[in-house]
C-alpha cells in the first residue's frame, strides 16, 4: 500500500534514499525517477483515482501542453555534456500541426569544454540561459566567432558548420535551441564531420578513393583522422585551448554585408510590461533582423514569488516556453480539448473535433511547472502563470509567428475591456451598466498582480506550494 503520508514528504525520503545509496550520474537518475513519482501521485491525487486517469498516455491526451522535464531525449550524452532533444511536437498531439516544423533541444556543458564542429539541416536560434560560452560558425568564405552570455541570442543558418565552447571553468553552461526543419518537417538531423567513431564522422563513410584523392593523402593516414575521436560530442578543453579560441571570438554584433551578425542581447531590451511583481521582455522579429526569416520572437518572463499575471492572450504567437528557475502553476483554457468528449465517440481515430454549432466548451487545463519543463502556450487560448510562494518563477520561450504579435489581458487596469464602450459590455454581459463598470474598474493595477491565497489550502494550490522541487537547470538536466 501507499500509506497515508503525503507526496511531498515521501519525495523527501526517496530523495534522501537516493544521496545515500547512490553517486553522480546514478544518484541524478535516481532523483529523477523520485521527481516523476512525486508527480505521477501528485496528479493522480488531483484527477482522482479513476484507473484511466493513471494510463500515462490517456493523461497527456488529456494535457498535451505539457513536456515534463523528464521527457528531453538524450540525443548525444558524453561525459562533458549532453544534448537532449524533444520529441516531435505531432508525435504528441495532433494539436501541434501548426507548429510541426519546430523542434527544441538544450544543450549542457561543463566547464571548460567543447562541441564538436557539426551542421544540420535547418535554421536555428540559440539563447544562452546560463553560463558563458563561445560560438564559431564557419561557411565556405567565411568564420565567425562570438563570446556570448546569459540572455544572448543567436541566429545559425541552416548547414553552418557551428562549434561551441564553455569558456567558464566554473559554471555550466546551458543553451536553449530552436530549428526549423528546411527539410522533411520536425527532422533535424546533425551531421558531424569532426569526430571519428564516436561522434561518427560523415567522412568515414566517403569512398576512401574518394577521400584519398580530394585530401591528396593517403589512406592509412586518414584512417587514422578519423578513427581518433572516440569520447562524445562535448569533450574537455584545456585553458590554453579555451583561452586562443576565446580571444578571437567578438563580443558585439557586426555588419557583415550589410546584414547584422553575431549575438544581441534579449534581456537588455526595455520590458514590454511588468511592475515590481514581474517582467516580461521581449525581443520581437520587427527589430531584430535575425529573428524576422523564421518570423520567431524571443521573451523572458519573470513572476516573483506568489504572484501570478493576469490571464492574457497572444494574437499571433505559439510560445514554446521553458522553465528555467523556480517552480509554479500554469493553466489554460482550451476549446479543443473542450470538444474532445464528442470526437471520441463517432470516429476512433480523431481525438478532437471541429468546432461546432452552439456547443463551445472550454477544458481547464491546468498543471504545476518545474524547472526543464517546456509548456506549450497555444495561439489565442486565455492562460496565467501562478509563481509558487517559495521561488520566483522565470521562464524563457520562443515565441513561433512573432511578428506583430499582441498580448491582449482579460482583466486588470491595462485590459482589452477598457477599450470596449460601457454599452457593448452591458450588452454582452446582461447586466446593468453601473454594476458592470464596477466590476471592471475594481483592478487598478495591470499585468502581475499578487497570487490567488487559496493555493495555501485549495486543491490546485496544494501544487502550487509544495511542487518546489529543484530551483535550478541543473538539478533537472
Ligand atoms: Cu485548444
Amino acid at each position: 500500500g501507499k500509506g497515508k503520508r503525503d507526496p511531498g514528504q515521501r519525495f523527501r525520503e526517496c530523495q534522501q534514499r537516493c544521496q545515500r545509496q547512490e553517486e553522480g550520474q546514478q544518484q541524478r537518475q535516481c532523483q529523477q525517477r523520485c521527481q516523476q513519482e512525486y508527480r505521477r501521485e501528485i496528479e493522480q491525487e488531483h484527477h482522482g483515482t479513476g484507473g484511466e486517469e493513471t494510463n500515462p498516455q490517456k493523461r497527456e491526451e488529456n494535457n498535451p501542453y505539457l513536456f515534463e522535464s523528464h521527457r528531453w531525449m538524450t540525443g548525444y550524452r558524453s561525459s562533458h555534456g549532453h544534448l537532449r532533444v524533444l520529441e516531435k511536437f505531432t508525435q504528441r498531439s495532433e494539436l501541434f500541426r501548426g507548429i510541426e516544423k519546430f523542434r527544441v533541444a538544450v544543450a549542457e556543458f561543463e566547464p571548460q569544454s567543447f562541441m564538436m564542429p557539426h551542421h544540420t539541416d535547418g535554421e536555428a536560434i540559440y539563447i544562452v540561459v546560463r553560463g558563458q560560452g563561445t560560438i564559431g560558425i564557419a561557411n565556405q568564405d567565411e568564420k565567425n566567432s562570438f563570446n556570448m552570455e546569459k540572455g544572448d541570442a543567436i541566429r545559425v543558418p541552416s548547414g553552418s558548420t557551428t562549434y561551441f565552447i564553455n569558456r567558464d571553468n566554473k559554471e555550466k553552461l546551458f543553451v536553449y535551441v530552436l530549428s526549423k526543419s528546411a527539410g522533411l518537417p520536425g527532422e533535424v538531423r546533425q551531421y558531424f564531420g569532426a569526430g571519428g567513431v564516436n561522434p561518427e564522422s560523415f567522412y568515414r563513410a566517403i569512398s576512401s578513393g574518394i577521400l584519398e584523392k580530394s585530401f591528396n593523402t593517403p589512406r592509412d593516414r586518414l584512417e587514422r583522422l578519423f578513427g581518433q575521436q572516440k569520447q562524445g560530442i562535448i569533450v574537455k578543453a584545456s585553458e590554453e585551448q579555451i583561452r586562443a579560441i576565446s580571444q578571437q571570438a567578438s563580443s558585439s554584433t557586426k555588419q557583415i554585408k550589410g546584414e547584422t551578425e553575431g549575438p544581441f542581447n534579449v534581456l537588455k531590451e526595455r520590458p514590454l510590461f511588468g511592475n515590481r511583481l514581474g517582467q516580461f521582455i521581449v525581443a520581437p522579429p520587427e527589430k531584430f533582423q535575425q529573428l524576422r526569416d523564421l518570423d520567431v520572437a524571443i521573451g523572458f518572463m519573470n513572476i516573483s514569488q506568489g504572484a501570478m499575471v493576469i490571464p492574457s492572450i497572444n494574437t499571433r504567437i505559439t510560445g514554446l516556453i521553458l522553465i528555467v528557475e523556480g517552480s509554479g502553476y500554469f493553466e489554460l483554457q482550451c476549446p479543443h480539448l473542450g470538444s474532445q468528449k464528442q470526437g471520441q465517440g463517432s470516429s476512433g481515430e480523431k481525438r478532437w473535433q471541429e468546432e461546432q454549432e452552439g456547443n463551445v466548451h472550454y477544458q481547464k487545463v491546468g498543471f504545476p511547472v518545474n524547472v526543464g519543463d517546456l509548456v506549450v502556450v497555444p495561439v489565442g487560448h486565455p492562460m496565467t502563470f501562478v509563481a509558487s510562494k517559495g521561488s520566483n518563477l522565470r521562464m524563457v520561450g520562443f515565441g513561433i509567428n512573432g511578428q506583430n504579435n499582441k498580448v491582449n489581458f482579460l482583466a486588470g487596469k491595462q485590459s482589452i475591456w477598457s477599450d470596449i464602450e460601457t454599452e457593448a459590455k452591458e450588452l454582452a454581459f446582461n447586466m446593468p451598466r453601473k454594476e458592470v463598470e464596477e466590476i471592471f474598474q475594481k483592478q487598478e493595477k495591470s499585468y502581475f498582480v499578487p497570487g490567488p491565497e487559496q493555493r495555501e489550502r485549495g486543491e490546485e494550490g496544494r501544487w502550487v506550494q509544495e511542487h518546489h522541487l529543484s530551483s535550478s537547470l541543473d538539478f533537472v538536466f
